[in-house]
């Protein structure tokens, strides 16, 4: 009889939305960028910010947009299982967040405590909720040796429950001044925003549109975004050129199998410079095999913006920020805590016998 009501009461509610995308930032870079994407209007149907941070949800809610506080209180202890811990509390939240969407771009910057934690957490919550997900990570500076770890270990996780991983370097994004760390990031930040956006946009004289992005980025391995910039007379193989340069930082060419290459420039850009650069991209990645998407739009002023994304790589430099997973190489550790104690118990005991 119960069930019969509830039946009843079903069709009364509307029914969950399936075609939703969403975009959800994750702690504090995750937070920034998403904001960043929300006034490019990447064209997403809800905008999620995820903090332990007031101070990263500071913006108004308004229309598709929402937040999620995870509370881990002050007492300055926070590791990135800790936050994931804190967020058992509140799975309802985010398990209903993510229920019924066809895709989520989850971003976030690794080597904290909020993203490395619960970037992992969402991609996997998403994986089973049956919900595509896009990871979009910024990965910590050289310099930050202090993140590493956590951003090596995070990485590992995020990469397995995820159908892709756009792994952004921050020690790659052009920036030719000397400037205060904040203007870096807004920079940073605006520049990731717009490549996206530009990506994601069916719009344009020649665009990618969401399909082609998903498809290329959701096969096997790793893929890493750069930007290289130019203004020279031959710019758009030159800032191909520098984009690809990135690559060479991050991991093996050898090992890209699919590549987009998107050109932001002037009206004037020539098909044959498009034809150039992408030849140039054949001779610098993924010998002679791969397979590349172009898009352009003649929103870029005098400087040209090549936006690259080259997927397929095995590894990456991040990956040697875990030590342990180097150790192990293929093998895996046994992570269940009461089989590991049992088993010590065993070998105890069958000594004092
Ligand atoms: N591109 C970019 N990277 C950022 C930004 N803010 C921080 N990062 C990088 O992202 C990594 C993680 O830093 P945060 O996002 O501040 O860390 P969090 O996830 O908020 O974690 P906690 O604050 O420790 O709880 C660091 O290595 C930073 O270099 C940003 O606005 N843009
Ligand atoms: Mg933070």
């Amino acid at each position: 009889m119960a069930s019969d009501v509830l039946e009843d009461l079903m069709d009364y509610l509307p029914p969950p939305n399936l075609d939703k995308i969403l975009a959800v930032g994750i702690g504090t870079a995750g937070c920034r960028i998403l904001s960043h994407l929300e006034s490019a209007d990447i064209g997403v149907d809800e905008y999620v910010y995820v903090s332990c941070d007031q101070r990263d949800l500071k913006i108004p809610i308004v229309g598709s947009r929402s937040q999620l506080f995870v509370d881990i209180g002050f007492d300055g202890k926070s590791t990135p299982s800790y936050v994931r811990g804190v967020a058992q509390r509140q799975m309802k939240e985010i398990r209903s967040m993510l229920t019924g969407a066809r895709l989520v771009f989850l971003i976030g910057g690794l080597g904290g405590s909020t993203g490395s934690g619960l970037t992992p957490l969402l991609a996997q919550i998403a994986k089973e909720e049956g919900t595509r997900a896009v990871c979009i990570v910024a990965m910590p500076f050289g310099f930050e040796k202090s993140k590493h770890f956590f951003a090596g270990t995070s990485l590992k996780r995020v990469r397995q429950n995820c159908d892709a991983v756009i792994v952004i370097d921050n020690d790659a994004i052009p920036n030719r001044e000397q400037m205060p760390i904040s203007k870096f990031y807004a920079l940073a930040n605006d520049k990731i925003s717009s490549a996206l956006s530009g990506l994601v946009s069916s719009s344009g004289e020649l665009s990618i549109g969401l399909n082609c992005l998903v498809d290329t980025v959701a096969g096997e391995g790793y893929t890493v975004m750069s930007i290289g910039e130019s203004s020279s007379v031959n710019k758009a193989e030159e800032a191909t050129t520098r984009a690809v340069e990135s690559i060479y930082r991050v991991g093996e060419p050898d090992e890209a199998s699919r590549a987009i290459l998107y050109l932001v420039g002037d009206d004037n850009l020539a098909a044959s410079e498009i034809a150039t650069s992408t030849s140039r991209l054949n001779t610098m990645l993924g010998r002679n095999a791969l397979e590349i998407h172009q898009g352009f739009s003649a929103g870029g002023g005098g400087t040209l913006t090549a936006v690259l994304l080259t997927s397929g790589l095995k590894t990456t430099k991040f990956d040697n920020y875990d030590p342990l997973a180097q150790i192990l190489k293929d093998k895996q550790l046994d992570e269940d805590m009461d089989c590991s104690l049992i088993e010590e118990l065993s070998s105890i005991l069958a000594q004092l016998e």
